[in-house]
């Protein structure tokens, strides 16, 4: 049997299935954690759980492969592992329909004030409100999708079932019936709602500046389903608290789990704990997919889902 490394945290369902395969070495519930690794480094064939940085994969002289729990591998320094001939596979396209599904409750929520509506009836304010306050719909409005990847083709299915008019803007025109924007300022200020669907990382960080979220203006409403690094936070709450910008849903923030006081008080904000992926079926497909991986490169070389 190989040996795989639990470097942080995974879901126990996961580690079940795993421990059926491998032999687990649980350094993410050891107290002394270089005392561990200083014991078992040279064991180490796979790795997975946590962010995984270049001075782990150095430590692990027999390391061959890092299973990503998750489809966005922000966590993990790939480049490291290409250096060092290290694969990488990550758990795509299982939890598409989950996010998706998050994406349209999170706009539902925020266009028809579904939070605050609760609250209002559940404080026993309804009698003196009397009729529900008006708010905006999805129907008819504009969407533009930032990252027209398979989640976010899972995203624009659903709200084109709510009568949504959608465009999108990514590295390529994909030539399909959706709308292509070459500049995401320019698609921000022809939509009304943007969601956020990208990868993490390098590439994508504070790609949400100022300038888009002005272009989306005090009638548009920002959704983040992604990373809370692509978009500039601070100017988000500066945008939300002037007015400039009518509404935000956000399932991600760049310092999770904490979320700035301004944000958590503003009122026109719809706020999720990182919960796109997190149905108790997407979560035990993803913990699968994972041990899948493991198994198929040991077994034949080549795993499932490699990143690169
Ligand atoms: C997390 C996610 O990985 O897949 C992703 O990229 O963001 C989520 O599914 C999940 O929360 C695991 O911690």
């Amino acid at each position: 049997m190989k040996n795989i490394l639990i470097a942080g945290g995974l879901p126990q369902d996961c580690l079940q299935l795993m421990d059926q395969h491998f032999n687990l070495f649980r350094m993410d519930q050891a107290d002394d954690k270089d005392a561990f690794l200083a014991k078992h480094a040279t064991e180490i064939d796979g790795v997975s759980g946590g962010a995984i940085g270049a001075e782990l994969m150095d430590k692990l002289p027999n390391l061959k492969i890092i299973a990503n729990f998750g489809v966005g591998y922000d966590n993990i320094d790939v480049a490291a592992a290409k250096a060092r001939n290290i694969i990488v596979t990550n758990t795509p396209n299982r939890l598409n329909a989950a996010v998706a599904e998050l994406t349209l409750g999170l706009m539902i929520a925020l266009a028809r004030r579904i939070p605050k509506n609760h609250e209002m009836v559940r404080n026993g304010h309804w009698p003196s409100v009397k009729r529900a306050p008006l708010t905006g719909q999805l129907a008819g409005a504009k969407l533009g999708i930032l990252g027209l990847g398979r989640i976010g083709k899972a995203i624009a299915k659903r709200a084109e079932a709510c009568d949504m008019d959608i465009s999108y803007f990514g590295r390529t025109d994909q030539h399909n019936l959706y709308r292509y924007f070459d500049d995401l300022t320019q698609m921000a200020s022809h939509v009304n709602w943007l969601v956020i669907i990208a990868p993490g990382g390098a590439e994508t960080d504070k790609l949400v500046n100022a300038d888009v979220i002005d272009a989306l203006g005090p009638e548009g409403f920002l959704v983040n389903i992604a990373r809370g690094s692509i978009v500039d936070e601070a100017a988000l709450i500066a945008a939300l608290e002037q007015g400039k910008l009518g509404g935000a849903a956000l399932d991600v923030f760049e310092n999770e789990p904490h979320v700035p006081d301004t944000l958590r008080n503003l009122p026109n904000v719809v706020l999720s704990p990182h919960a796109g992926s997190a149905t108790h079926v997407t979560r035990q497909q993803m913990g699968a997919q994972v041990v899948d991986n493991l198994i198929a490169y040991f077994d034949t070389g080549q795993p499932l889902d490699p990143v690169t």
